[in-house]
């Protein structure tokens, strides 16, 4: 309903708040960049007024330096359960801005303009909204970061620049000249990432002899270990850089070009400051300008690429190259089926979308591609953006309920609740992909959850412990009668998958086992993302299937007991192994330090340890404690993820920082011993508690692969302070 955003909809007030919200929204996009979502809770205004959730604080509560009162806790948790519950879609499920990379959407926009669909797929109103965002995202250097918050790069700002021009705006429009300029002073377009050197050659803006080769005959390489070179194979590597490397590596192979249009022709004049004929580009290979250089390549990385850009010639026309490509648009189509045209995320739809385009621009596959580009689009009132993935939610839901549960309110929200049950009900994959797996380099689904949707599907590990956490807790609450309870084998199949997920190390990767071992990360060749290309075990899977597994335990002492003990047993000496000594532990998929020591505490608490017991807890306490902030909260900030050092925000807390940092003090029981930092964390959160229940949007809170930041909305819904 997003996409079909309607600006004649709704009465005039309506219109007239939803104009405002984008001024306001485009005046202030400087101090706040992630917009709050509130046209989402415009169409859901009434519903948020029935609830009757407003807030009314308690001034000696607020103000005060003593214990906060346990009333006006039941009472701002109340209005926020209720707002919160007026927000669930129809289906049950919570809908939330997922937006927050700037690369999506050029990649997207790149594709269906080579394929001459951008008019099918974006009406006027959707150009307008696509222009919208990237205005309001534009830094007032003119360039554009690889994220919303993020510093110019060259990467966001080349890209930027041709989303502008296609979507209409002209050569001497405002934004696009000062983007213009932010390109030239750096040297021009080919100072760029490889990302961005393949989205340009597509456009024909760029040479294809310009990029380091992507040769698809790495799909014929032998898959065995005992091979060496196996060990590369693309099959072993993370599962979203293997579907990027697929439909890159056919369109390489085909050198797949727009036709040369006269924008096509103007920017390859705009996009550089030296003639474009004269660029020298197999020199422009390995060039890459310094805001973007996050990870620079290997020296051993470069000896391949020089040796396979020698290769080209030869392979280039031979039959081992129309072999490659005919195996790897098996593999595209396979994709494409098993997850019915969306595929696994935001930069692998665009090209899969092209690549079946390239086959064959009348086949049933392009078709269906562009039916399904809709579910990757959101509208806020910053414009339109393409998000990382079709959605966040099961994620979102999973961990709704679970607040939601922990609030000990359920009752009032009951028919809230049930729908969620329902969601999660029609959203747990029910059967594996069609095989043979092996041979298309895919796991076992059946039982698990993806992150966003069924239609989706691929399994991720610790969305079916999430979400295995949500049901368990919905058929458990007395408080919630669930209708019609999950058939026991379901619950089962989702715990053997989750044990199926477990590494050697004791710890959990996130959709497959690691297949090989992290040497592959020379040969990482996206200069801006860092630990990209095998599936790692991470604190935070690793915690959440731990919890999962010992929620399930109480529920079903008699299922699988020995090896889930074992599993328990090798998951706790992982989680303690990986903790830092100054007692935290590193988030990889949320800012940073206090996401990923919440994850570490939820695990050591699930199997009996606390701060007065375990020096492991006690340390991780400590560290948060020295963490907070003067008023009470925690903030943050990104750098830390990037830096991988714990870096303050400026200024006032972060409410979704301090949520994560009062969950993990209370999981080991530390407010037991201590109580007064944690009511001076929970004053905070209720101070910023907004009048109507909600909580204010403050930065960026999610992360992927280091150094790229995406947007959680929904976690700003004070899980903490309606736990407390
Ligand atoms: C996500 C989003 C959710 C996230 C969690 C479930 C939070 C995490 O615990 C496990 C990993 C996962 C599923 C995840 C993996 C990487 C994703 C899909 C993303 C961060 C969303 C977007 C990102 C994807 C890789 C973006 C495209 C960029 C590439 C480098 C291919």
């Amino acid at each position: 309903q997003h996409w079909e955003f309607d600006p004649q909809a709704g009465t005039p007030e309506q219109r007239a708040q939803v104009e405002e919200l984008r001024e306001n929204f485009a005046n202030n996009r400087r101090a706040k960049r992630q917009c709050s979502d509130e046209l989402l809770r415009l169409q859901a205004a009434d519903r948020i007024k029935a609830a009757g959730a407003n807030v009314v604080k308690d001034p000696c509560v607020v103000q005060g330096r003593g214990p906060v009162a346990v009333s006006q806790v039941d009472h701002q948790v109340l209005c926020g359960l209720k707002y919160y519950a007026a927000l669930q879609q129809r289906d049950g499920h919570w809908a939330g801005d997922y937006g927050g990379p700037n690369f999506l959407m050029p990649g997207m926009v790149i594709a269906l303009y080579a394929t001459g669909a951008l008019d099918r797929v974006f009406g006027a109103e959707a150009r307008a909204e696509i222009l919208r965002y990237h205005r309001n995202h534009q830094n007032e250097d003119g360039g554009f970061g690889l994220h919303i918050e993020g510093h110019s790069t060259m990467f966001g700002t080349s890209m930027g620049y041709c989303v502008l021009r296609i979507m209409g705006a002209d050569r001497d429009d405002e934004a696009v000249a000062a983007a213009r300029k932010w390109i030239h002073d750096r040297g021009g377009a080919q100072y760029n990432t490889s990302w961005a050197k393949f989205w340009l050659a597509v456009l024909g803006a760029y040479s294809w002899d310009g990029l380091n080769p992507v040769p698809p005959e790495m799909w014929l390489l032998p898959y065995s270990a005992w091979t060496g070179i196996g060990l590369l194979h693309p099959g072993r590597m993370w599962c979203h850089v293997r579907q990027v490397m697929l439909p890159m590596s056919y369109i390489y192979g085909v050198r797949g070009t727009c036709k040369e249009t006269d924008l096509v022709k103007a920017l390859r004049e705009e996009l550089y400051p030296v003639p474009y004929d004269g660029i020298d580009w197999n020199g422009a290979r390995n060039l890459c300008g310094k805001e973007d250089l996050y990870f620079p390549h290997p020296f051993i990385q470069d000896a391949l690429w020089w040796f396979l850009y020698k290769c080209e010639n030869v392979l280039a026309g031979s039959s081992l190259r129309k072999k490659a490509l005919k195996e790897a648009l098996k593999l595209i189509h396979y994709e494409d089926e098993s997850t019915r045209y969306i595929d696994i995320g935001g930069v692998s739809k665009s090209m899969n979308l092209l690549a079946c385009w390239l086959e064959d621009p009348n086949s049933e596959a392009f078709k269906k591609h562009l039916a399904r580009v809709p579910d990757y689009m959101w509208v806020s009132e910053d414009g339109m953006k393409m998000q990382g993935t079709n959605g966040s939610q099961v994620w979102d839901t999973a961990f709704s309920v679970q607040a939601m549960i922990a609030t000990g309110l359920g009752k009032e929200v009951g028919d809230c609740l049930q729908l969620a049950h329902q969601f999660l009900d029609k959203s747990q994959i029910t059967e594996d992909p069609m095989p043979p797996l092996q041979e298309h380099y895919r796991h076992i689904s059946k039982g698990a959850w993806s992150f966003s949707t069924r239609d989706h599907g691929w399994p991720t590990a610790d969305c079916s412990a999430e979400a295995l956490k949500a049901v368990l807790a919905l058929q458990t609450c007395p408080e919630t009668f669930v209708k019609q309870p999950f058939l026991d084998d379901r619950l089962f199949d989702c715990v053997n998958i989750i044990l199926s997920y477990q590494s050697s190390t004791g710890g959990w990767p996130t959709y497959e086992n690691t297949r090989s071992h992290s040497f592959a990360e020379n040969f990482n060749a996206a200069e801006t993302f860092s630990n990209i290309m095998i599936d790692y075990d991470y604190v935070e899977l690793s915690s959440s299937c731990m919890t999962a597994l010992c929620e399930f335990r109480k529920a079903y002492p008699k299922h699988r007991s020995a090896e889930i003990d074992g599993a328990l047993k090798r998951g706790k000496d992982f989680i303690q192994r990986i903790q830092r000594e100054d007692g935290s532990w590193y988030g990889s998929w949320g800012v940073c330090f206090t996401y990923g020591t919440w994850f570490g505490c939820e695990a050591l608490a699930a199997l009996g340890d606390s701060y007065s017991t375990s020096e492991s807890a006690r340390t991780a306490c400590d560290f948060l404690l020295d963490k907070q902030k003067e008023d009470g909260g925690w903030g943050e900030s990104y750098k830390s993820s990037q830096d991988r050092v714990y870096s303050q925000l400026d200024g006032d807390s972060h409410v979704v920082n301090t949520a994560w940092a009062v969950m993990a003090l209370m999981a080991v029981g530390y407010h037991e011993v201590h109580p007064l930092p944690l009511h001076a964390a929970a004053r905070f959160m209720m101070d910023a508690q907004q009048v109507d229940g909600d909580w204010p949007q403050q930065h960026i809170s999610g992360v992927f692969n280091k150094n790229c930041m995406i947007s959680f909305s929904q976690y700003r819904y004070g899980e903490a302070a309606w736990r407390i």
